[in-house]
């Protein structure tokens, strides 16, 4: 197998985090120090960004967005769509103003304040009432400080699985195991290397762009399995970030899901869509930063056509104080 984890000097594998007393059990807190508000984007050393530019050969761009009003009704109930108003002070001038901005409702990036794990809390042991807005900690604008660069490493696990002749049904909340994205990736002859930021294709955007395609309800879309070893696989892989074409980066909704919390379990948390959900170990326990929604189809085109599957990954969070999530602003160049 071409995808051994790399090993790097001084960091904890995802086992020995297991073996850390009381609540940061099973954590990454403190590993990148008491205060770190970045998590796995640490990984993004100047030396793994300069390498990262040595990859473009041919200067060709992808946009990796959605536009921002692609989903109107929205995907996900609770977020609404944007209203864009445009106005001129006089007839020679426009100005504008978008309100209604959901900002994890098109292709985004999902920061540490996303989720909290329920038997543990926020990444780093932040506490949430300290999470509003207009509070630094762990907002996005600490990665919009540092911005997302590095070496972006295309996983098609749609195209794989088209070429074994199992095609991934995008109408079912398929799991997929990462021993399946280590097939695709060997298949691809790419090698994970550590400091990736890990684009994993699995078709769904695709299929929800076919024409004629009336949107199903409830959401369903397949995605990375909900299981101890897809956050064991990317965390000793020292992945710095992973973003997918689909809506939740796992498969969604979360049901046949194996990830449980004592909360849950005791009853002092009630079930909720967000019951058995990978998102609650990757974000606040790894500290792990992750995009949805990313547009990999043209680029895994190109990827197909040239046998590279490696690129020059830039995205550029939204600056603000606090925030949650962001549009992605994702951009790759081969
Ligand atoms: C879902 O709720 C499906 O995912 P997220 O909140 O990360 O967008």
């Amino acid at each position: 197998m071409n995808t051994e984890p790399a090993r790097a000097v001084g960091l904890p594998s995802y086992s020995d985090l297991q073996d850390r007393e009381g609540s940061a059990r099973g954590s990454a807190w403190g590993v990148f120090g008491t205060d770190d508000q970045l998590g796995t984007l640490n990984h993004l050393t100047p030396d793994r960004v300069r390498d990262a530019a040595s990859l473009v050969r041919e200067g060709k761009t992808f946009n990796l967005n959605l536009r921002l009003d692609a989903f109107d009704p929205p995907l996900i109930a609770h977020r609404g769509s944007i209203e864009h108003h445009i106005f001129g002070l006089n007839a020679f001038h426009r100005d504008e103003r978008i309100d209604n901005l959901f900002t994890q409702a098109s292709t985004q990036i999902d920061g540490l304040r996303h989720f909290a794990h329920p038997d543990h809390g926020f990444y780093n042991g932040f506490r949430g009432e300290d999470l509003v807005a207009g509070t630094d900690h762990l907002g996005m604008q600490n990665v919009a400080e540092k911005g997302i660069v590095g070496r972006g490493l295309l996983i098609d696990v749609a195209r794989y699985r088209e070429h074994i002749g199992r095609p991934i049904d995008q109408d079912s909340n398929e799991q997929v195991p990462v021993s399946e994205i280590e097939d695709a990736a060997a298949w691809q002859g790419a090698v994970v290397k550590e400091g990736d930021i890990l684009l994993l294709r699995f078709g769904w955007l695709t299929h929800i762009r076919r024409p004629g395609l009336t949107r199903r309800l409830p959401l369903r879309c397949p995605g990375l399995a909900q299981r101890e070893e897809s956050a064991a696989w990317l965390w000793d892989h020292r992945v710095a970030m992973v973003a997918a074409d689909n809506v939740a980066l796992e498969a969604w909704p979360a049901t046949g899901s194996s990830l449980t919390t004592e909360a849950e379990q005791s009853g002092e948390l009630a079930l909720s869509s967000h019951t058995g959900m990978l998102h609650r170990i990757l974000i606040p326990l790894l500290g792990m930063t992750i995009g949805e929604l990313w547009d990999l189809d043209a680029l895994a085109t190109a990827c197909a056509e040239r046998g590279r599957f490696e690129c020059l990954l830039a995205a550029e969070p939204l600056n603000v104080t606090g925030g949650v999530g962001s549009p992605a602003n994702a951009l790759a160049v081969i």
